[in-house]
């Protein structure tokens, strides 16, 4: 071998040892940070160009927000966060009168709740994009979230409840959503030692009806069940439309050291009830009217007000008194989610604490019910046989699953918390065919359209629970994360990290071009029916009636009349109704005025919002808007002087020499 040989040969190899740590460096980083291989392609499957529009509206839950968030997909850019359950300064939301009533419940008036699934209507079983539901989980609610406007339409308390998780998942046409009892208590609520829970603690099963036309909830009815944990739901669709299908743990009926107590017994129970049987059961009498307080909340868009109302009872139903109504069926281990594929045949029971996720056949439970191959009975509710409902079983399915989506084309994704990945297998055979990692520790997936009959497929996002490394840290509390997967081809490719608000939970996701078109812009003026309303600068005024005082104020660019008020005393309760008279879209005004001790106004075009403001001192106090609203909007501003509350300071406001009474 000569010089130049040998010199060349060690090149060579230098270069091979060379490479191959380059690969291997490359591999690490995209094993820690699943960097795609192929980034520059997937940049562009979630690239949306300035001024184009996203393919996707997602709906991701605020998790301890209490809020629902509303993403693009596929670019994860966040367009809206909707005020629900929590109050929100921003938008006035429980801040302004117009809005506090949506907020009033049994308990008093509340700031917060815990939001975890949203939830579109359907049609036919396919998300119709009139309303999206979401359930207020620490105290039991449902809200109804309108679609056209992006605003809370609707909350409804549910009664004899210790805790709304499986919940609010729709039947085939929104006929009902379903709310079923996350902690069992005793019911109807008393003073019981908590030791003697197996005798004296229930849960409830309840069927919250929406109507059609205008989406209004009532509770139609409650089902009286043993004291377990029913932690998520999902209703029947084509063949097994009809039923709804509730997962349930704690079967032990433990209530104490839950981790290990509720983990005993190597099956739990998935509830099936037949909601058509329920129905005639109440049409023939056979309910229990029971004493229940609770608030319907709705906000009307005429008057552009909430309005709380209290309602006392419910009709409840006895399964041992109601042969058919429901069936136990049997479940490894402690399930979680409860999914039932687009066929509506098969139903997936997420047994977290089972590495076999076993697949029930609604063909066979019907099979089993006519057969009455029952194993047992639990207070008048037949539990089914185990072996003669399987579909079949996952075998391979990784640690700690959670939820399943379906894509529509024959496969099921399946969420895996503690492997940290997503698992794709097929329904039919229940045969794994691919699985990818998730960043890190994945709850709830979503594909848009995944727990409908049609699903859209094309995406599904995972809901992670950690995110250590993905993101620049924020000190001790890191941002909650979404992924974003391509699933068209045979193999999941991650294609986008995007953060959330609070912790996303479920979400949903619908095609935009079922929503875009028929937004509202503006309010009409001519067509409001709200009491205090303003519209047009000759009827703002100012009104004294004992110590409190309204003012009817009214906002266009750029300017509010009056904009200069006196004769406010202290100790008075001052009502700023503010109208803005843009009848024009993205044209809105915001209000506010100096030391108010709640928030800002943010009024759309046409509506009406009210802020109370009581001043504590004398002064001359300004107040200005807040959204940018034109070029002279640093100058719509205003004054209002507050004088002692022996003054006689007489009562007048003007807006220059143009109006009032100087
Ligand atoms: S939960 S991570 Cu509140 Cu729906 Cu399953
Ligand atoms: Cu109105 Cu700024």
């Amino acid at each position: 071998m000569n010089r130049l040989n040998l010199n060349f040969q060690v090149k060579m190899l230098a270069f091979a040892i060379f490479l191959s740590l380059f690969a291997l460096a490359c591999n690490n980083g995209s094993n820690q940070k699943g960097l795609a291989s192929n980034a520059s392609s997937n940049a562009e499957k979630v690239y949306v160009a300035p001024g184009e529009y996203d393919e996707y509206y997602a709906f991701l839950s605020g998790g301890f927000s209490g809020q629902l968030a509303v993403y693009g997909l596929p670019s994860g850019r966040l367009f809206k966060i909707i005020p629900v359950f929590s109050v929100d300064a921003e938008k006035s939301y429980g801040f302004n009168e117009e809005t506090k009533p949506m907020l009033q419940t049994s308990h008093g008036w509340l700031p917060w709740d815990d939001s975890h699934h949203p939830e579109l209507s359907q049609t036919d079983g396919v998300p119709d994009g009139k309303w999206i539901f979401i359930n207020g989980n620490n105290t039991p609610r449902i809200a109804r979230i309108d679609l056209t406007t992006f605003e809370t339409a609707e909350i409804l308390e549910i009664p004899n409840s210790g805790g709304n998780h499986s919940s609010p998942f729709t039947t085939e046409n929104t006929e009902y959503i379903v709310a079923g009892t996350r902690f069992s208590v005793p019911i109807p609520q008393k003073d019981f030692p908590i030791e003697s829970y197996k005798e004296n603690f229930k849960g409830t099963l309840s069927f919250v009806s929406v109507d059609p036309e205008d989406g209004d909830m009532e509770i139609a009815f409650q089902i009286l069940v043993p004291a377990y944990d029913y932690d998520l739901a999902h209703c029947g669709k084509g063949p097994s439309h009809g039923w709804a299908f509730f997962s349930s743990y704690n079967t032990e009926e433990a209530n104490t050291l839950l981790e290990s107590n509720a983990s005993q017994k190597d099956k739990d129970f998935i509830a099936a009830v037949n909601w058509k049987k329920a129905e005639e059961y109440i049409k023939q009498g056979k309910f229990h009217t029971m004493p229940a307080t609770y608030y319907d909340n709705s906000y009307d868009e005429t008057t552009q007000m909430g309005n709380s109302e209290l309602k006392k009872e419910v009709k409840v139903l006895i399964p041992s008194e109601c042969p058919g109504l429901m069936y136990y069926l049997p479940t490894p281990k402690s399930p979680h989610g409860v999914d039932v594929d687009p066929t509506g045949e098969y139903i997936v029971g997420n047994g977290k604490l089972s590495s076999d996720m076993a697949v029930h056949s609604f063909t066979k439970m019907l099979k089993a019910i006519e057969n009455e191959d029952f194993v047992d009975n639990v207070d008048g509710i037949p539990v089914l046989n185990y072996e003669s409902i399987l579909a079949g079983i996952v075998t391979d399915m990784g640690l700690g699953p959670l939820h399943t989506e379906f894509d529509g084309k024959g496969y099921a994704y399946t969420s895996c918390f503690i492997t940290s990945e997503i698992v794709k297998w097929e329904v039919a055979t229940q045969k794994v065919v691919d699985r990818v990692p998730t960043y890190y520790s994945i709850g709830h997936l979503m594909i848009p359209g995944g727990d409908s009959r049609k699903p859209w497929g094309e995406y599904v996002v995972a809901l992670n629970k950690i995110t250590k490394d993905r993101y620049l840290p924020t000190g001790p509390e890191l941002c909650q994360s979404a992924q974003l997967y391509d699933i068209t081809g045979d193999k999941m490719q991650l294609l986008l990290d995007f953060p959330t608000m609070g912790e996303p939970h479920y979400a949903q996701a619908i095609k935009a071009d079922v929503i875009k078109d028929k937004q509202v812009r503006i309010y009409r003026l001519n067509e409001s029916q709200h009491p205090y309303k303003a519209t047009k600068e000759q009827d703002a005024r100012v009104e004294r009636n004992g110590n409190e005082v309204h003012i009817y104020l009214t906002a266009i660019r750029s300017h509010f009349a009056p904009d200069n008020i006196e004769g406010i005393k202290v100790g008075d309760k001052v009502y700023w109704h503010v109208t803005n008279l843009e009848q024009a879209w993205d044209v809105p005004h915001g209000f506010a005025v100096l030391g108010a001790h709640n928030a800002e106004l943010l009024i759309m075009p046409g509506q009406t919002e009210t802020l109370l403001w009581e001043p504590k001192e004398e002064g001359v106090f300004p107040f200005y808007c807040t959204d940018f609203c034109s070029a002279l909007h640093q100058e719509m501003q205003g004054y209002v002087r507050v004088s002692a509350s022996n003054a006689n300071v007489p009562l007048k406001w003007w807006l220059a020499d143009k109006m009032g009474n100087k």
